[in-house]
């Protein structure tokens, strides 16, 4: 009788704490969406974006959660909303039926004890699972711990914690830095890889796998850092593509090489083949960045209907992020197809970019000094003769930011230069010699070719966007008005 009583009052403890726990974190998110609603009223309008995914208010940066569920894609993203500078991580969440329309959903995940850095997301028979990194701080060096957690929806919407978190604590090598799980299924298996680094501090990728999502069992080191490829690995992604294995990262540290590595930090990928037998990476071609812009870190991949559909940070750590006095900062780039074409990996826009255009702005030779103004949003599809420099100005209509984008056939580069900071990268056509050209009130989009060389560079004009014509050339373009896809 007495074991008994004392096991209904530990058992009503527990359901206590559980329920205390619950409400709190319900609570939190009530008022956060309170916040948030009357926060949205004092935000600038001037640079936000059209049909890039932005936060409501407040803070993003990397992609998180990137899953197909119950008939939505599902996007997360690390968010502080309280200020236009990194905080506390919680993630903000965006949902589509189509990768090109978007609605606002509730912030998903918010901090407790934990901080809710970067992770993924996938589905477990009827539920959305995502798996992230909680970041604990502690009291001794490097002053945080990184262990793996999981939250849970059964409607896309509503997300809760799981009670027993984390589930997976310590990395091979007892780093602290173990963190931005990507899960995916294979077989009768999960699969997880995770950013991390060496105790001599050289990044690397770990690959788990789990039958459950509960219990990890470790596998490899997937890839490695010799030295060259800086200290750490963030957001890792693994994914099959056209018959190769790809590894896709964002080293931290990687030293500036001529026209290479001047983003603060890097995105790129290595190409090889994996067996799922021995879980052996076999890198074939070397570390080559993904997108040639001055904003671009930290992607995520989903596989949508057989494609693989990438997105990225549209910014980048530790440079100015102009919009703050606005009251946010950050964005995602537009969605990208990738496929690998020989030793490299193609960016393409999704084909349901073109429904965006809503309206021609022009279509023919932009005459000598002739200008193209952009409401805020366009495309621009340019021709030109590739053996003549071409020259375009992006300025805007009340002055502001200069940014020049150029062809030079004397060194075979294309440059997108923001005022006098200057990106640039080899171009060989493979088909395509058209470039492809998007806009958006604060961003630049440049697909080179069938996307051999992409740019995707924030740029802060002032007034609407004027394109002008610098080249020595008859220049022939094709431009559109595109229409706005994602909240205001
Ligand atoms: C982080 O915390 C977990 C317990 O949740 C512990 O097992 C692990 O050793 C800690 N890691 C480090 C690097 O201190
Ligand atoms: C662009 O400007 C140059 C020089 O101002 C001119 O020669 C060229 O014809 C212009 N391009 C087009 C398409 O008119
Ligand atoms: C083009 O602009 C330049 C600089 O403003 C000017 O000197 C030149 O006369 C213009 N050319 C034409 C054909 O309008
Ligand atoms: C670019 O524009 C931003 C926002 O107005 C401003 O803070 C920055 O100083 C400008 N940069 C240059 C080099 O003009
Ligand atoms: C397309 O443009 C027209 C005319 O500017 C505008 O009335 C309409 O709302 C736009 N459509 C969308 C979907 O934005
Ligand atoms: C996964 C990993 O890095 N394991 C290493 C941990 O450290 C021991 C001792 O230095 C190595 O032998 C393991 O290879």
């Amino acid at each position: 009788m007495a074991a008994w009583i004392s096991c209904l009052v530990f058992l009503c403890a527990f359901a206590s704490v559980h329920l205390k726990y619950l409400s709190e974190d319900e609570n939190a998110k009530k008022e956060l969406a309170e916040y948030i609603q009357k926060k949205k009223a004092s935000i600038n309008p001037r640079w936000r974006l059209h049909y890039h995914v932005m936060p409501p208010v407040g803070w993003m940066n990397d992609p998180n959660g990137f899953s197909y569920y119950k008939g939505e894609y599902h996007l997360f993203y690390q968010y502080y909303p309280y200020a236009s500078v990194w905080g506390p991580m919680h993630w903000g969440h965006s949902a589509s039926s189509n990768l090109i329309d978007w609605r606002e959903l509730p912030t998903a995940l918010v901090p407790d004890k934990e901080q809710c850095f970067s992770g993924s997301g996938i589905v477990d028979k009827d539920t959305l699972v995502l798996m992230y990194t909680g970041h604990v701080i502690t009291d001794k060096d490097p002053f945080y711990n990184e262990t793996q957690y999981l939250a849970f929806s059964d409607d896309g919407v509503n997300f809760h914690k799981y009670e027993g978190n984390p589930v997976l604590s310590v990395s091979p090598n007892g780093t602290a830095d173990f963190r931005d799980p990507k899960v995916w299924r294979h077989g009768d298996y999960y699969y997880v890889v995770l950013g991390s680094k060496t105790t001599d501090k050289r990044g690397r990728v770990l690959l788990y796998r789990s039958q459950n999502l509960y219990n990890w069992e470790f596998l490899k080191v997937l890839g490695e850092s010799h030295g060259e490829l800086g200290y750490m690995w963030e957001c890792p992604d693994f994914f099959e593509l056209d018959g190769k294995h790809v590894l896709l990262m964002s080293p931290q540290g990687v030293a500036p090489q001529g026209d290479r590595y001047k983003n603060t930090f890097q995105t790129g990928y290595l190409i090889g083949n994996f067996n799922y037998d021995t879980f052996e990476f076999v890198q074939e071609v070397s570390f080559q960045e993904l997108d040639f812009g001055h904003d671009f870190y930290a992607t995520q991949t989903i596989d949508a209907d057989g494609k693989r559909v990438v997105v990225a940070w549209f910014a980048m750590w530790e440079v100015p992020h102009p919009e703050d006095v606005d009251g946010w900062v950050g964005a995602m780039t537009i969605m990208r197809e990738l496929k690998i074409s020989g030793n490299r990996i193609l960016q393409k826009p999704l084909d349901g970019m073109l429904s965006l255009r809503n309206g021609s702005v022009h279509n023919g030779p932009v005459d000598r000094n002739e200008s193209l103004v952009f409401e805020k949003t366009g495309e621009l599809i340019i021709n030109g003769d590739l053996a003549k420099k071409i020259e375009l100005e992006i300025v805007g209509t009340n002055g502001g930011n200069k940014t020049w984008i150029r062809w030079d056939p004397a060194v075979g580069k294309v440059a997108v230069d923001r005022n006098g900071d200057v990106r640039q990268v080899e171009w060989s056509p493979i088909g395509s010699h058209s470039w492809r050209l998007f806009l958006d009130a604060s961003s630049l989009e440049l697909f080179c070719g069938e996307g051999e060389v992409v740019f995707s560079t924030r740029i802060y004009p002032d007034g609407d966007l004027k394109v002008n014509n610098l080249s020595d050339q008859s220049l022939n373009v094709e431009a559109y008005k595109l229409r706005r896809s994602v909240p205001a």
